[in-house]
């Protein structure tokens, strides 16, 4: 137990036998408080686009499996900041804050160049039981969009927390109005008995266009004997194809080599570590909604980062029990919370039709239904905020 703090070692123990015993609901789980994270989960939405120009890269590619390639190899970037950045900046993976239903967390990437222009990040917590978070990430420069929603189904066993992701990614490209679905790939967590929690992916994930491209990612871990933490290897194809287009092999928090498949000629490196991510801009906490992460949870984070545990409960109580008055109070009133972003379907014609052409059971993307990016919501957010009081606080940020 080498990681955990000496003034922790007394509470490791216990937590490890609270985990061998728990529900799957990862949010009732009381870790000891080293193990706390000050980020709210509705945060890790941005990790899909901290190189805002890799994930606009394809929308400049005329050649349609060329695209498909460049798509594949957006989302392969975006897993070390996924899946290890905690463990790169805290020491370990943490536990997040649980968000409240309609936590928001607004940011953008700004783009000095102009060349890559402004990517958008709206992130809301559309399900508090069970935790659901959903996200769009809008480049309308490029025409780049991309929309999803996951919740996690945990199960404990051999050590390892297992967690199953619940939910799907839509990548869609307006000058060739084409989508790919992105499944989630599941995982687990390392080092749980040392005190050093991190993730490993598990098995794979699929990413299918609509022109009939598909890619399957492999991932594999440490093992017992042999292999590299955080490997994978993916392959694109043509649907109904054996021929393979690209490999590309390597490990996601380190590097990987992309290659022709027939000739395994290598057209391309990418080296995760030395890419550098791009920092999302969020607005000054007194310009913010009361319902943005940040300012909701200004004084749990700032007692958590200080190791004031007391004040991390009170602080955590109080918005805890306000959400309790108002679920009860929208029972009384038979209504539902009103999600400023997302709206639930039931069918989403383009997750239906692409996921059964690839044996995606469709019932694994679905949390008690679909979350879809609403865009009659969005364009009235925009409006108020063009018109009302809101309008002065844009203002000021792009300014800035
Ligand atoms: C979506 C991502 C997800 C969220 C996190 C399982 C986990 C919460 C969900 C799936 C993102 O796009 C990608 C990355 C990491 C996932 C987290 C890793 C993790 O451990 C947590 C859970 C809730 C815990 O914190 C368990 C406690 C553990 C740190 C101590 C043993």
């Amino acid at each position: 137990d080498g990681a955990v703090p000496a003034a922790a070692k007394g509470s490791w123990a216990p937590f490890l036998k609270s985990i061998a015993s728990f529900n799957g609901d990862l949010a009732s789980l009381t870790a000891p408080p080293f193990i706390l994270s000050s980020t709210s989960l509705t945060e890790y939405s941005g990790y899909w686009a901290e190189h805002p120009e890799i994930f606009v890269a394809p929308a400049q590619e005329k050649d349609p499996q060329k695209r498909a390639l460049l798509v594949l190899k957006w989302f392969l970037t975006t897993l070390k900041q996924q899946y290890s950045s905690r463990n790169e900046k805290l020491g370990s993976e943490k536990k997040p804050l649980n968000p409240f239903l309609g936590e928001l967390f607004l940011g953008k990437w700004k783009d000095p160049t102009g060349k890559i222009g402004e990517t958008q990040l709206i992130s809301e917590q559309v399900s508090h039981h069970p935790p659901v978070t959903a996200y769009a990430i809008l480049n309308e420069k490029h025409g780049v969009k991309l929309e999803g929603y996951n919740g996690q189904k945990a199960s404990f066993s051999r050590g390892t927390i297992s967690v199953r992701q619940v939910g799907h990614a839509k990548y869609h490209l307006k000058e060739f109005d084409e989508d790919y679905l992105i499944t989630l790939p599941s995982l687990h967590i390392e080092g749980i008995v040392y005190g050093a929690p991190y993730v490993e992916l598990n098995k794979s994930s699929t990413i299918i266009s609509s022109t009939g491209y598909v890619a399957q990612i492999d991932y594999s871990g440490k093992g017992w004997i042999t292999g590299k933490k955080n490997t994978f290897c993916a392959t694109l194809k043509k649907e109904g194809s054996k021929d393979i287009l690209y490999t590309i092999d390597g490990q996601w928090s380190d590097g990987f080599v992309i290659k022709e498949g027939k000739t395994k000629k290598e057209l391309e490196t990418y080296n995760a570590k030395t890419t550098e991510i791009t920092p999302l801009y969020i607005a000054p906490i007194e310009e913010q909604d009361p319902l943005e992460s940040r300012r909701a949870w200004a004084k749990v984070q700032e007692s958590i980062n200080t190791g004031d545990l007391e004040t991390t409960g009170t602080e955590k109580s109080k918005i805890e029990n306000e959400q309790r008055e108002l679920r009860k109070k929208e029972k009384e009133e038979g209504r539902e919370w009103e999600r400023r972003y997302f709206t639930r379907v039931m069918d989403d014609p383009v997750f239906t039709r692409l996921a059964e052409s690839c044996e995606i059971v469709a019932e694994e993307g679905k949390t008690d239904g679909i979350w879809v990016f609403d865009e009659k919501k969005f364009a009235q957010v925009v409006e108020k905020a063009r018109t009302g009081g809101e309008a002065k606080a844009e203002v000021v940020n792009t300014a800035a």
